[in-house]
């Protein structure tokens, strides 16, 4: 049986920054719920929401306090479920985030856990001896710093991969883990359609002394003896009719094959965190596409028989993808979305993608609000960086770039009062809007390559090859299956770009069913402009 998923299109709201029902300043489950008619025009048909439990906001909802409910700057629990009831009135299902590698530092659990070592709740986390000048080991954290904060009244540090408001859970622990999945469970019933699941493959830890060699993350990424807990999820997720994505970093493209096999892999797919590597020099970095080309088709190659991509450009933890990649103009954010839409996988849509979103031109410390960001920030000024150079290595890959509001329309649209973030200033030219009005908008744009990707079976089953795999500036590749071939060119460059097509793709029946550019004509030899993409394809 083909699973829904597969043939699907997502779309990742930022809740924070997608629509304030109430001008507070914050967007809101309501603001979510009145967009809904537009992401089903775009053709959406699910949404992931990155959290909105109870949270002190450390890390913007990646630190649950209670995950039995709602932070109320988002609204309520019947504001959820009425989300719910009329997004599956449109047809969306809705997917949740799902954080479970750590807690907030405020949650009952650790406020419990901190208060001696022989609390019921100590061991739900993870504690080693320690004095304050000598931590358990000398293991660094994803966002810089030690992974151990030290517990004065305890005389003990406790463990955390992101920040010292995020202890991590410790999954040895078969208690702990019965009350997660008991949460789990009370949200599966609660009706949603599934989860994306948080810095998964980090839920285990090799033993303190694990020496490491290069990878600094190694200790805790992908460590063998997580198939235990992964397949106690999956015993769970398969209670349920529901998808199951999960960030998986560390996680190789071969064995990603086992973990999303259809049969009884632990998760129905993958998102990998290898493909934005960056190039340049610091602070003028920018994104990698040979990189981007090589290990989005390793992924696709690894999980050609087994196994299921997620496909994105572009997330709540990058910059904005039209800013590394293209030259923020309509033509770069369409040739970027054809390029990876169109691969095998389910492709997800974050939020002002679809419109072309660039970077924001920050200008002071001030209007960033990521705690990484903030982090590194510091971190440069330790380095006897100026705080000008400063702010420029931090803002050159941000995540705040990614998390400005949405712009639905000139500066006013998404809240009436001052939002929590400044909205970029070019809100006047990219807006949805405008774009809704221009037939040749980037959003328009892909209305109608979100149509192709779901009407033609070839884009969800067929085979992928890539073509001219060192080629700097073209990506190229082939979908095929026994009757339908696909062949996709995109210049991701300002120049102009030739490329020559075999005598095959020159019969009769090919013809060009969708390009970014008003008129491209099949011939041997195409001369691609300035981000151009063209899709030829022998069926329509
Ligand atoms: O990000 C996860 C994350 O940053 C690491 O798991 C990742 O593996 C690492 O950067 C490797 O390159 C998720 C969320 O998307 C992010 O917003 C949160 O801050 C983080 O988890 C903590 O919950
Ligand atoms: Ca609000």
């Amino acid at each position: 049986m083909t699973k829904w998923w597969k043939n699907a299109v997502g779309y990742q709201i930022y809740p924070r920054s997608f629509m304030d029902s109430n001008n507070d300043g914050i967007g809101d489950i309501k603001g979510i719920q009145s967009k809904l008619p537009y992401l089903k025009e775009l053709g959406i048909d699910f949404i992931w929401i990155n959290p909105i439990y109870k949270s002190p906001n450390i890390d913007n909802g990646y630190d649950i306090s209670d995950y039995k409910s709602i932070n109320p700057e988002f609204g309520t629990l019947d504001d959820l479920k009425e989300l719910l009831h009329i997004a599956h009135e449109h047809n969306i299902k809705i997917i949740m985030d799902l954080v479970i590698n750590h807690t907030s530092d405020q949650h009952p659990w650790f406020i419990e856990a901190k208060k001696s070592i022989d609390n019921p709740y100590r061991n739900f986390y993870l504690w080693a001896d320690a004095t304050p000048e000598k931590m358990p080991n000398d293991w660094q954290g994803f966002f810089g710093g030690s992974t151990w904060t030290y517990d004065s009244k305890t005389k003990q540090a406790y463990f955390h991969i992101f920040t010292k408001g995020q202890p991590d859970l410790n999954w040895k622990n078969s208690e702990m883990r019965t009350k997660i999945y008991q949460r789990i469970k009370w949200w599966l019933d609660f009706g949603i359609d599934g989860f994306r699941l948080d810095a998964i493959s980090h839920i285990q830890k090799e033993p303190w002394d694990f020496k490491i060699k290069t990878d600094p993350w190694a200790p805790f990424s992908n460590v063998s003896g997580i198939e235990h807990y992964m397949t106690e999820l999956k015993d769970l997720f398969h209670q349920y009719n529901i998808m199951t994505v999960g960030e998986a970093s560390g996680v190789k493209s071969k064995q990603a094959a086992f973990w999303t096999n259809e049969d009884n892999g632990y998760i129905d797919m993958i998102f990998e965190l290898e493909q934005l590597k960056r190039t340049g020099d610091l602070g003028k970095q920018t994104g990698d596409l040979l990189a981007l080309k090589e290990v989005l088709s390793r992924w696709q190659v690894g999980l050609k028989n087994s196994g299921w991509n997620a496909l994105y450009i572009e997330n709540h933890d990058n910059p904005r993808s039209n800013s590394i990649f293209g030259n923020e103009t309509p033509a770069s954010a369409t040739a970027l979305a054809t390029a990876y839409m169109l691969l095998k996988g389910t492709p997800f849509i974050y939020q002002g993608r679809e419109i072309g979103m660039t970077n924001y031109p920050f200008s002071s410390i001030d209007e960033l609000r990521a705690t990484d960001s903030l982090m590194a920030y510091q971190n440069w000024l330790d380095k006897d960086y100026t705080s000008l150079e400063s702010l420029k290595l931090t803002t050159n890959w941000a995540r705040d770039h990614a998390r400005t509001p949405m712009q639905w329309g000139a500066s006013g649209a998404f809240s009436k009062s001052i939002p929590w973030m400044k909205i970029n200033p070019n809100a006047d030219q990219i807006n949805v809007e405008s774009q809704q009005k221009d037939p040749s908008s980037t959003l328009n744009y892909y209305k109608k390559l979100i149509k192709l990707k779901k009407e033609l079976s070839v884009f969800t089953d067929g085979n992928y090859k890539l073509e001219l795999p060192k080629h700097p500036k073209v990506w190229a590749y082939t979908r095929t299956t026994a009757q339908e071939k696909a062949k996709i060119l995109v210049n991701l460059s300002e120049k102009v770009q030739v490329v020559t097509l075999p005598n095959r793709w020159l019969q009769a029946e090919y013809k060009i069913i969708l390009t970014n550019y008003p008129e491209q004509k099949l011939t041997k030899v195409m001369t691609l402009r300035p981000f151009e993409a063209i899709v030829i394809s022998n069926y329509m």
